[in-house]
This record gives structure tokens, sequence and C-alpha cells, in this order.
């Protein structure tokens, strides 16, 4: 390999790590809701049983339930499109009840300390026809010392909200998150107003983290692209000049 060809790849090395360094950290640009789906574990066929549920600690009688289940929301109605076959829900016999899990995310402390992540909270989230019973998740940002910085919340999708039809609607929050971020509680709070069935309904819970990538990084990925176009015109202008170089001897 050429010393010419030997820059040009390592040019081609900086242009591809530069911007992807800044996305490095395994916390950015995936869910980092363990089961927020409510597809890992078997959901209860009729409501009236609360089976454990992978990846959450509950409280009350917080369970996961089958879509289709008799007075619950359907595999048609209102709620995603990629349902999956379960959704979570306050459980029987109870006015509240609440699932949380903790995400560290101490990994990505130096883009975190930036002020330059996003964080997007979004799911779906519902009741039973006319009943107020609804569902809010809550995520607490916590520092390096699991005091509480900020907290942001969705859900709490009404009965008038859904026009009184059984089933759940998307919710979506986007914000940056708070400069000092360590970990992050996640609390799903299920809380009952009518009835002696605690019927907040809750799907498709996401929360992801995004650095926004600094300008100077567009700066340094088109400066290096000129330059890099440059090296290539000119290492074909010396190609040219080789190619057509007399022979002699
Ligand atoms: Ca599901
Ligand atoms: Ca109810």
């Amino acid at each position: 390999m050429t010393n010419n060809a030997l820059t040009n790849s390592f040019l081609v090395a900086i242009l591809i790590t530069t911007p992807c360094s800044v996305l490095a950290s395994p916390i950015f640009g995936f869910n980092l809701i363990s089961n927020g789906d409510a597809e890992a574990g078997t959901g209860s066929s009729d409501g009236s049983s609360v089976p454990s549920i992978p990846n959450w600690t509950t409280f009350g009688n917080f369970t996961v339930v089958q879509y289709g289940a008799p007075d619950f929301p359907s595999i048609s109605g209102p709620g995603p499109l990629d349902r999956g076959n379960n959704f979570f829900a306050g459980g029987p016999s109870n006015a509240s009840s609440s699932a949380t899990q903790h995400i560290d995310v101490s990994s990505g402390a130096v883009s975190i300390d930036t002020g330059k992540v996003t964080f997007d909270l979004s799911g779906f989230f519902g009741g039973f026809s006319s009943q107020q019973d609804n569902a809010i998740l809550t995520a607490t940002f916590l520092d390096s010392s699991n005091l509480i910085i900020n907290t942001a919340s969705i859900g709490a999708v009404s009965n008038v909200d859904r026009g009184n039809i059984t089933g759940l609607l998307f919710e979506h929050l986007n914000n940056f998150l708070p400069t000092g971020t360590r970990s992050i509680d996640l609390s799903l709070q299920m809380t009952r107003l009518q009835g002696s069935y605690n019927d907040g309904y809750a799907d498709n819970l996401s929360l992801t983290l995004s650095p926004v990538p600094e300008p100077k990084t567009y700066v340094m990925l088109f400066a290096g692209l000129g330059l890099l176009g440059s090296m290539m015109r000119r290492n074909k202008l010396v190609q040219d000049v080789n190619r057509t170089k007399p022979i002699t001897g």
C-alpha cells in the first residue's frame, strides 16, 4: 500500500469513526426499558390472575393481561399496531398498583454532562370504557448519589381522550436529559377510580437517549470530506501523470 493509499485509508477511518464515537456509549439509540412491551412471560387470559412479570418489580396486583380477554382491550381496537399478545394492567381488586425498573446510564456520563443528550419517553396508555382508571409512566432522573434531579411523566389518558372506548392511545415526550443523571427510575402507576378492577392499561413503553451531534462534528466531517476529495483528486493527477509519463530506457 502506498503512502497516499495509507493516508486515504486513515482519513476514511477518521471520517467513519469521528461522528460515530459520540454514539459509542451502549446506552444510546435503543429502548432502555426491558420488557416494555409486556411480552416476556405469559399474560393472564382473563385478567384475574397476577403472574410474575420479568424485568419489573411490582407492587399490589399489577398484572399482565392478554389482548382479547373479555372486557379488556381487543386485538384490533385502539392500541399499538405491534401490540403483541399482552399489555400491562392495574389488576384485580385494588385501587393502586405499580411496576418499577431501574436503569443505569452512568456509562454515558461524559456525554450526558455536556447537557446535549435528549431523552424520548413514549408508550400507549388507556383504560376501560367510560371509567376514569388510568396509567401514568414516570421517569425519575437520579444523580450519582441517587438524589432526584428531575422527573418526567406521560400517560393519564382519560376516558374522554379515548371517546369512552376501551383501548390505549399513544403518548410521547421528548426533552433534554438533565446533566448529572446517572440512573433513571421508571415507575408505571395504575390508578382505579371506578369499579372493582384497576383498569389502568399500558403497552409498548420506550425510553431512548440520543446525543445531539455537535456542530463542530459536521464541520470536521465536511472538512474531512473536502480534504479527502482534494487528496483523491491529487492522487488521480499523480496517477494520470505517471500513466502519461514517457517510457524511458
Ligand atoms: Ca404488548
Ligand atoms: Ca375499573
